[in-house]
């Protein structure tokens, strides 16, 4: 079959290009608004974790010669992009969300056979990537400062936004749409340039996005993305001194290379890292919607979310009652291809994932007290791919590894509690702090638990996963830096504070000195 690139083609071509049966493209970096394959000419292949020999495309193997190239791009395309008016560089932004709309469908289908999840989730995830661009499309005419008194009579304070330059985004496969368009549409409407670094088990759905803005009319050079792994490419830009700003949403073991990689440049660091969230069920809550909640945000995306439930806090007097409940709702997911009818839950990413998540399984079987209650198995019925069974643990202290390590897969683990202070307690007892949720229809105890989780997510009767673009999404401890992705908070992290001062006395005014009749 013919090698097709993604160069010379438009949106819809690429789309049809991947969509059709056999066909195997062979796609390029985006560097300076041309698509270059890398320096080094070698490739790599993007799999279907459903069935791993379906290979999807090929991507090029990039490594820091090819960083350097996208950011000497980027900082070309600085010069003009900062100039021109944010409501200019917003409408680019709709014109991309349009297109979106316009191809979600088949950008979903794609999404699904690269990275697993089923098809209403990805349809989920472009979505946010729709809403994020509108939103921040929103801000081309606001961005706004802060205009403010002087302490002299004649004189005008203000602050605008600066762009930073040039920024790094290093994005996660799980949601290879939603989280780099919370990074690059903020990026953007701040009037800065960027090059993308995607993850290797997602390549497809960032081309796409990317071909979204350039058909869109995206500058050349504002947006780049290079294709390639973590240990070259990451490090390769973490490393180069003209990036001012790395982004990053992923492990907190490599969100912790990422901040260290980062200091002596002083370079801005944004990390979104790992979680260990948990769902608290009170004995006054209704229990079937708690299982709905828990089932969903523990399974959903195969438990491969930051956002997912892999903790269950139950209290003592409906922990009997809850489980077999759960049990019974987890006897009804369908684990299978996720373009298939009727699938509720697919594969995880990858071998090593399934591995990994395995081997977590094995850890809690060997834990004195825990019990495997249902699933716990690699499911080789569901598909030549990397499927794993919906996993639950029963009888799980606080302190077990499968309750403060995060899995990332189809795992949950149920802990009692009697009282809501014992479950806040084992709620904060974990290093993390993305994402809790409370069932009970107590108000009191709904507000107290508010008050006290330590969490950057706190949902009351709803499950951990389900954040909307125009709040914070974001997490304390060793979840992140302080900083947060998407709602006006995102803002702060793609743009500095420039105060300006304006003295129209015609003659010298002291701050702090001439304050005084
Ligand atoms: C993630 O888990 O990595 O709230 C992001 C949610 C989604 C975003 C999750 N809107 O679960």
């Amino acid at each position: 079959m013919a090698m097709a690139t993604a160069q010379s083609q438009s949106l819809s071509d690429v789309l049809k290009s991947v969509l059709t049966p056999g066909n195997v493209p062979t796609f390029n970096n985006y560097i300076g608004g041309e698509w270059v394959p890398a320096k080094s000419g070698e490739t790599f292949q993007n799999l279907n974790p459903a069935d791993p020999s379906d290979v999807i495309g090929n991507y090029p193997q990039s490594s820091e010669a090819d960083i350097k190239d996208a950011v000497e791009a980027g900082k070309k395309a600085f010069a003009t992009w900062r100039l021109m008016p944010a409501p200019r560089r917003a409408e680019i932004m709709y014109r991309a969300g349009q297109l979106l709309i316009q191809y979600k469908e088949e950008m979903s289908q794609i999404m699904t056979r690269e990275m697993g999840k089923v098809v209403a989730e990805t349809r989920g995830d472009v979505q946010e990537a729709i809403d994020m661009l509108f939103y921040m499309a929103g801000e081309g005419r606001r961005l706004w400062g802060q205009t403010t008194p002087s302490e002299l009579a004649q004189k005008f304070c203000m602050t605008v936004r600066d762009p930073l330059g040039v920024v790094g985004l290093i994005t996660p496969w799980n949601f290879p749409m939603a989280i780099p368009s919370w990074k690059i549409a903020p990026a953007l409407v701040c009037g800065n340039t960027m090059v993308l670094k995607p993850a290797s088990d997602t390549p497809m759905s960032s081309l796409l996005l990317v071909k979204v803005f350039e058909e869109a009319g995206l500058p050349k050079g504002v947006l780049n993305v290079v294709f390639g792994p973590g240990s070259t490419c990451g490090e390769a830009l973490m490393g180069h001194k003209d990036i001012k700003l790395v982004s990053f949403t992923g492990s907190t073991d490599t969100g912790r290379r990422v901040n260290e990689a980062c200091a002596s440049t002083f370079k801005h660091v944004s990390l979104e890292m790992g979680g260990k969230n948990c769902i608290i069920v009170m004995d006054d809550a209704n229990l079937e919607l708690a299982v709905d909640g828990i089932v969903w945000a523990a399974f959903g995306t195969s438990g491969q979310r930051c956002t997912a439930a892999s903790r269950v806090i139950v209290h003592k007097d409906v922990h009997a009652k809850l489980r077999d409940m759960i049990v019974e709702k987890m006897k009804t997911l369908k684990l299978g291809y996720g373009l298939n009818d009727g699938v509720t839950v697919g594969p995880v990413v990858n071998e090593k994932a399934m591995k990994g998540i395995l081997n977590y399984i094995e850890i809690g079987k060997n834990e004195d007290k825990a019990e495997l209650v249902i699933g716990g198995k690699r499911d080789e019925s569901a598909g030549p791919g990397w499927f794993i069974e919906p996993t639950l643990f029963d009888n799980v202290t606080p302190n077990m590894r499968i309750a403060q390590e995060e899995i990332f897969g189809p795992v949950t683990a149920m802990i009692e509690i009697s009282s809501l202070k014992e479950a806040v307690d084992v709620a904060n007892n974990i290093d993390f702090g993305l994402s809790t949720a409370i069932y009970t229809k107590n108000i009191n105890q709904a507000m107290t638990y508010a008050r006290d989780v330590q969490s950057g997510l706190a949902y009351i009767n709803a499950p951990t996963i389900g954040a909307e673009v125009h709040l914070p999404f974001g997490g304390m401890k060793n979840t992140g830096n302080g900083h947060r992705d998407a709602g006006q908070a995102c803002l702060e992290t793609y743009s500095e504070a420039k105060a300006i001062f304006i003295d129209y006395s015609d003659s010298l005014q002291r701050a702090q000195i001439d304050n005084e009749d």
